[in-house]
């Protein structure tokens, strides 16, 4: 704000020197009528000069309005309790009015639903969240609050002990059960495993995810290919075609389960999972040729009987993401090569198709090809897409610091290059938030590129710097958590407190305009948006487990110290997993049963 006033006065005085200049020039000039006159000369330098000068303070006071962060508070311990707060509030909220429910509304607190068609619930809130909660407590510093914390996490332990039950006989989502419900469970035992806090003993967690896998393993074997349907009864294990899309399965969907499968191989010893988790990918490279065809970048549907692709939408946001994500994550949890070189060939893929700027600032963005690789991009980009700075800087680095990374023997231009997408791509994710006048990023944007086919209809609300559109059908915010993960992943790889300052202020912008009760401690909560551009921002009435168990997290640990980035992997619900050894690797026969 400082930093502001200051450029308006600036520019004020050089305005008016400006004018005074130009009076000068004039005066003198009517005298005398020569270029090389010294008083003419003078008053020349004296126009030029303010006009110089005007300009760099009217561009700087431009670029710290419409591209930098406000200045905001990032004292990190004031950060962290902050938002335990936020994450007991938001919980609490779900355990007094919706408690066991998969589903909840946070403003009516009526409605409460499970996913299941049976309607027995899954523990979509309470598996999703517990290992934030036992971060938290990990790390908090108010006795208040770890006691808080240590209660709630044995009453989402009892609850999965006594009333937790997978034998349920209707259809879920594999690829949705088995990031939220087998990570969940998985983190959970992790962390319970290895943290200090011992009281809270974590078995419970490990049996009921055999207990799932068991019951969801049986899709592997469903469909000839071995690429399993999208639904799975998880009593009688009946695997079930997606209704609508030709029975095509999403790509990300089937190639977004192998981080959660191979760490239960690795925990149990069964190698049938880390097999089972595998076998999708064979026929999906060589059904479809993707190298070479489709320059590693897929079609986001799949037919799973023949493994074929159904389609020619390509995009790195909803049914395509974690397809990109997986590929280079399975290489950093086991070491294996293949998944690295593969990640490779799809972000070379990716910097020749889908790479592209806005005007007129030149935000980096990566397009959608809606009719095949070869055909006009469309400059839509979905806030899931923002997951992908993360990941290029993690697939730069390997989780060291950008300095140390870049001292490494298999440092080259190219992991460079990815670095410099990642950042760019952070700030593009970050300028979505920063340009709205909630501070929250719509669902989806366009960006303006003329470039790029997608028409701009009269309606669209246009960001201040001209860069980006939303539509109005797209401009609710579901607190999603792709950009503040982002942001997390380049504050640790850097050190870069600017990461900090966009996090704090995102943050606050969620505290503000997402909050319900908001100036009532005891029955404060949070909800999703309606809408992040017309003032009052309407609330939704819905929370998504994400929002405590990937946003609220993520935001904790930017303003944590020390994250290890090297030995951790966050499965793409953020539920952390650890590296794998490699000699217990060897020891289990667990490696890539697969080449290309
Ligand atoms: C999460 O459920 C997962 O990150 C998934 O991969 C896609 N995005 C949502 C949250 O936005």
């Amino acid at each position: 704000m400082k930093f502001e006033l200051l450029l308006y006065i600036f520019s004020y005085f050089s305005l008016s020197l400006l004018i005074q200049g130009y009076q000068d020039l004039w005066r003198v000039k009517r005298l005398k009528n020569t270029v090389y006159h010294p008083p003419l000369l003078l008053a020349m330098t004296r126009h030029w000069l303010s006009l110089f000068i005007g300009v760099v303070a009217f561009s700087s006071f431009y670029y710290v309005k419409h591209l930098t962060g406000k200045e905001v508070s990032i004292d990190p311990l004031e950060r962290s309790s902050q938002i335990e707060t936020m994450v007991l509030q938001s919980w609490s909220d779900y355990v007094r009015n919706g408690w066991g429910k998969d589903i909840y509304h946070p403003i009516s607190h009526q409605g409460n639903d499970n996913m299941a068609a049976s309607k027995e619930p899954l523990g979509w809130i309470i598996v999703d969240t517990i290992d934030t909660l036992l971060l938290l407590l990990n790390n908090t510093q108010s006795e208040h609050r770890r006691d808080q914390l240590i209660q709630n996490v044995q009453l989402c332990t009892e609850w999965c002990q006594k009333v937790l039950s997978y034998d349920i006989d209707s259809p879920v989502n594999i690829f949705e059960t088995t990031i939220r419900m087998l990570g969940g469970l998985l983190s959970a035992y992790h962390l319970t495993q290895t943290t200090a806090n011992s009281t809270i003993d974590g078995q419970v967690f490990l049996t009921q995810a055999v207990d799932l896998a068991e019951r969801i393993k049986p899709a592997f074997y469903e469909s000839p290919s071995g690429i399993p349907y999208s639904s799975i009864n998880l009593h009688s294990g009946e695997a079930i075609r997606n209704h609508v899309d030709n029975g095509a399965s999403s790509t990300a969907e089937f190639t977004t389960l192998q981080l959660e499968f191979k760490y239960l191989a690795y925990i149990t010893g069964v190698t049938e999972y880390w097999s089972l988790a595998e076998q999708v990918y064979k026929p999906l490279y060589a059904e479809n040729d993707l190298l070479n065809r489709y320059d590693g970048l897929c079609p986001i549907y799949t037919i799973p009987d023949t493994a074929k692709f159904h389609g020619n939408n390509i995009r790195f946001g909803s049914r395509g993401d974690s397809f990109y994500e997986y590929l280079l994550k399975q290489y950093l949890q086991s070491g294996e090569p293949i998944y690295y070189e593969l990640y490779r060939e799809s972000i070379e893929g990716m910097k020749r198709h889908l790479v592209r700027h806005s005007s007129p600032s030149g935000f980096l963005y990566i397009a959608e090809k809606p009719w095949g690789l070869h055909n006009p991009a469309s400059a839509k980009m979905d806030h899931l897409v923002c997951f992908m700075g993360g990941l290029l800087a993690m697939g730069a680095t390997e989780g060291y610091k950008i300095e140390e990374a870049r001292r490494q023997p298999w440092w080259d231009s190219i992991r460079e290059e990815d670095w410099h997408l990642a950042t760019d791509l952070t700030h593009t994710c970050y300028q979505m938030y920063h340009q709205t006048p909630s501070g929250l990023a719509p669902e989806i944007v366009v960006f303006n590129d003329k470039g790029a086919r997608e028409v701009k209809e009269n309606g669209w609300w246009k960001s201040p710097t001209g860069d980006f559109y939303i539509k109005p059908l797209d401009a609710h915010n579901l607190q999603r958590p792709e950009t503040v993960e982002s942001i997390m992943f380049l504050y640790h790889l850097t050190g870069d407190k600017k990461y900090r300052e966009w996090g704090a202020e995102i943050l606050e912008s969620f505290e503000k305009n997402t909050c319900i009760h908001c100036d009532d401690a005891s029955k404060k909560a949070y909800s999703s948006l309606d809408n992040v551009i017309n003032e009052p921002f309407k609330r939704k009435d819905n929370v998504e487990s994400f929002w405590l168990a990937e946003t609220l997290k993520y935001l904790y640990l930017l303003f944590q110290e020390d994250v290890d980035l090297k030995s951790t992997i966050f499965n793409t619900e953020a539920h952390p997993f650890p590296k794998m050894d490699r000699e217990r690797l060897l020891d289990l026969n667990l490696s890539t049963g697969w080449s290309i």
